[in-house]
């Protein structure tokens, strides 16, 4: 199949999506915080943020652009991937390599634990300040590039929140 025809694009809630996994958009500690990643322990409840706690005892906390998969507690979907996103720093710190880090490295856990479908987030875009016209290129050009490397994955789903990113997404994909 085409890859574009396996990239959907929504305007919601990433707690409401049915997916094999969702991403949530971590910090380093890996043991919740706000924004999306606030909204996902709050509807999933507890057996995240245990699986989470489990992780940290035996990795210490997340790097930046890396991911770790836990349960989704009451989600539902079937997992949460964490990963971790760059605080934008002026584009000074490598930030653009390591947002496309995430993509990269969440697809291809999703593809080590048998995921089919794999929604995400405009990571990285609202606490952490990445401008969100050069990170919604990243997101669609690293996803577009591992989507043509593998048929493991059905579909991607990206899932914003706000307008302006929503309107960004849809002018790279049509
Ligand atoms: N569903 C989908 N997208 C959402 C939701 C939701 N329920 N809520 C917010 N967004 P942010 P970051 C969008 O700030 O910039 C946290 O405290 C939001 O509009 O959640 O990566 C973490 O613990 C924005 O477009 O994540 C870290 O400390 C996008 O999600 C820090 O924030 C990302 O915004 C990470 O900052």
């Amino acid at each position: 199949m085409n890859v574009e025809n396996k990239i959907e694009l929504l305007q919601a809630d990433i707690t409401k999506i049915i997916a094999d996994a969702i991403v949530n958009a971590a910090n380093t500690s890996l043991l919740g915080g706000g924004g999306v990643d606030g909204a996902i322990h709050r509807a999933g409840g507890p057996e995240i943020l245990e699986e989470c706690r489990k992780i940290v005892a035996r990795q210490g906390g997340g790097k930046t652009g890396e991911a770790v998969i836990t349960n989704a507690g009451r989600l539902p979907a079937k997992y949460v991937i964490h990963t971790v996103g760059p605080v934008w720093n002026d584009g000074k710190y490598h930030e653009e390599e390591k947002l496309a880090n995430c993509y990269k490295n969440s697809l291809q856990l999703a593809v080590d634990n048998n995921c089919k479908t794999i929604a995400f987030p405009n990571i990285s875009t609202g606490i952490y300040r990445f401008p969100k016209d050069g990170a919604a290129k990243i997101a669609v050009d690293m996803v577009k590039d591992f989507l043509s490397k593998t048929d493991k994955i059905e579909k991607v789903v990206f899932v914003c929140f706000d307008d302006e990113n929503y309107g960004l997404y849809e002018a790279l994909l049509n």
